[in-house]
């Protein structure tokens, strides 16, 4: 079996996890984890590369040492240096770092004054006292630790940040009417934008610390509360979805919000260069010795470390702070930028709303333009287009045009790419269309190679603009199809076509590391909400983060550009 990238990954993380524990240098440290998160979503098989003999020390944060394990690793599905470092330290304590308040720095006291190495032994010697015994465990900490271990379930299911979306405002609505509320938003992977999120993590400005606490485990969804506390609560929504509540004063807000906003790898740079300069940051703020300088608001604490405000999109210790101090973050497409949506079903096919009600709906979204994608009649389980069908369609939108409406619509259609690589409509109708989307929908089992030289074929046929949900995912459900990626990217920026962002939260296909790679290549990209019926064509936004996640531009997007513009673009040779 060769070795997937996922593996090398995982190996990474453990090695960058126990040599944080070993208290390693900061520096090899973030090596490793950059180097997991590089390769984890590396769009083509490091194993390959190795066994073509391409050079992995050009992927990029890849040194000549860490190509050397790589190499390794391949060749025997092992790292020697794992297996020494494991030798040292039991791999069970890379759990216990996730536990909130434990950082690498008290997991290996725990382990070298207590010999504990999982969590059973470290809620055993917490209940009988013994962790408060150890210097730098007081009171208030191990408290904090047995709190954190009831409060977090490990391995708990994750939400679709869609779902997660649906709870979060009427609750933030319902703290902020709170008389003794000033302030409250949502921190943690939610404000990252992430696709799932674990829990929620709220931040609200009060002074009233047990006022807002007791409020919030009252809340009308609120089925079991977890913790309440004098600043802080955490409670199970009866969706199963679980809130934690900070409660701060206005000096400490920007600290808490940067705080819980995490990620903790970009909590943790932050640290370590607070801590070169000599200063200490944490929840409550920046501080020299214990005095404390500043913490209100997030735009002042990036300040004081010389970086313009990181927007939480960023926040995955994935060079952004780096690009932040050279003054060099990416300036990320924003929602107002979009200028159209270029995938869409109607009651042609099997959506639910008509071309007009579409049209009429993105009218009021502000959008010049859109492009109705029906699907062709391959797929059994819905009512596609047939050659007859279509012709009718193409009729019926250039009548529609000519009508003169606010919003232009592009005759376009979603073509399922057949098993080998054909289309399922003729050229001679594909030709007559504005934008053709071709989509994998089927055979999804297609070994790597096959899979990739179907896509590839598909792609090569003239009349096809930009491949749909490339790699079919759904979250939650169905894994990526195996494919090259990197082939099939090189191949669209060869050909003239793009690759969509489907921006439906249950597919949010490209993913972010995909995206990133996209921006290095300099292929285009459109996001499209392929709605299936009107009320959908608001998941746009949801594409714009992913979008966002992957450090893309404006520039990068097909879809910001004018109908000229974009029409002039989606022409090819
Ligand atoms: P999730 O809930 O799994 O989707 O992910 P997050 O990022 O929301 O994580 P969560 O809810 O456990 O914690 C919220 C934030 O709090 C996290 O992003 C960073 C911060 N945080 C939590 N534990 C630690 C820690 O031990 N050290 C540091 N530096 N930050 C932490
Ligand atoms: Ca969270
Ligand atoms: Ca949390
Ligand atoms: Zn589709």
């Amino acid at each position: 079996m060769p070795v997937q990238n996922s593996e090398i990954a995982k190996i990474f993380y453990e090695i960058a996890d126990l040599l944080e524990i070993e208290g390693a240098n900061q520096f090899r440290v973030r090596a490793y984890r950059n180097a997991a998160r590089t390769i984890e979503g590396y769009p083509v098989r490091v194993y390959e590369m190795v066994e073509s003999g391409e050079p992995i020390d050009e992927i990029s944060g890849i040194g000549e040492d860490l190509a050397i394990k790589i190499q390794e690793i391949t060749n025997t599905g092992n790292l020697v240096m794992l297996e020494e470092l494991r030798s040292r330290t039991p791999q069970s304590l890379v759990k216990l770092l996730d536990i909130s308040g434990l950082g690498p720095k008290r997991v290996q006291k725990l382990y070298h004054e207590l010999n504990i190495t999982n969590i059973e032994e470290l809620r055993e010697a917490l209940e009988s006292g013994k962790v408060s015994e150890i210097e730098g465990f007081g009171p208030k900490t191990t408290e904090s630790i047995l709190e954190a271990l009831e409060s977090q379930s490990f391995g708990k299911e994750r939400t679709r940040l869609d779902i997660a979306e649906q709870f979060v405002d009427p609750l933030v609505e319902y703290l902020k009417g709170l008389s003794y509320v000033e302030e409250a938003v949502v921190a943690g992977s939610y404000r990252r934008r992430k696709e799932t999120v674990g829990d929620l993590d709220i931040i609200a400005i009060s002074e009233a610390g047990e006022k807002v606490s007791k409020a919030f485990v009252d809340y009308d969804s609120v089925s079991d509360v977890i913790s309440q506390g004098k600043t802080k609560a955490s409670v199970k929504l009866r969706s199963g979805l679980q809130v934690d509540l900070r409660v701060v004063n206005k000096d400490s807000y920007g600290a808490a919000l940067l705080y819980f906003t995490g990620s903790k790898t970009h909590n943790i740079h932050l640290r370590h260069i607070a801590v070169d300069k000599g200063y200490k940051v944490n929840e409550y703020g920046n501080f020299t010795d214990d005095d404390y300088l500043l913490g209100e608001t997030e735009e002042k604490i990036y300040e004081f470390f010389d970086m313009p405000i990181i927007v939480p999109e960023l926040r995955e210790d994935n060079g952004e702070i780096e690009a932040a101090l050279n003054h060099d973050l990416p300036d990320l497409i924003q929602l107002e930028d979009i200028r159209g949506d270029m995938q869409m079903h109607t009651v042609e096919s099997d959506g639910k709303n008509t071309l007009k009600e579409m049209a009429a709906q993105a009218a009021l979204l502000g959008y010049e333009y859109i492009a109705v994608t029906d699907h062709s009649s391959h797929i059994g389980v819905t009512q596609g287009l047939d050659e007859e069908d279509a012709r009718a369609y193409i009729k019926k939108i250039k009548a529609f045009n000519e009508e003169q409406h606010e919003v232009h619509v592009l005759k376009g259609v979603e073509v399922d790419i057949l098993k080998d690589g054909s289309l399922d409509l003729p050229d001679e109708i594909l030709g007559q269309m504005d934008v053709v989307l071709a989509s994998v929908h089927s055979n999804f089992q297609l070994e790597e190679e096959q899979q990739t030289n179907r896509i590839i074929k598909a792609l090569e046929n003239p009349n096809v603009n930009i491949l749909a949900h490339p790699t079919t995912r759904m979250i939650g459900s169905r894994e990526p199809i195996q494919m090259n990626l990197q082939k099939i990217m090189d191949k669209a920026l060869a050909l003239g076509c793009y690759l969509e962002i489907n921006a439906s939260p249950e597919r949010l296909d490209l993913q972010d590391g995909s995206i990133r790679r996209a921006r290095e290549l300099g292929l285009a990209l459109v996001i499209s909400t392929d709605a299936h019926r009107k009320s959908e064509l608001a998941n746009m936004k949801f594409g714009v983060f992913q979008a966002r996640r992957g450090w893309a531009s404006r520039s990068m997007i097909l879809n910001t550009l004018s109908l000229d513009d974009l029409l002039e673009q989606l022409k090819r040779e």
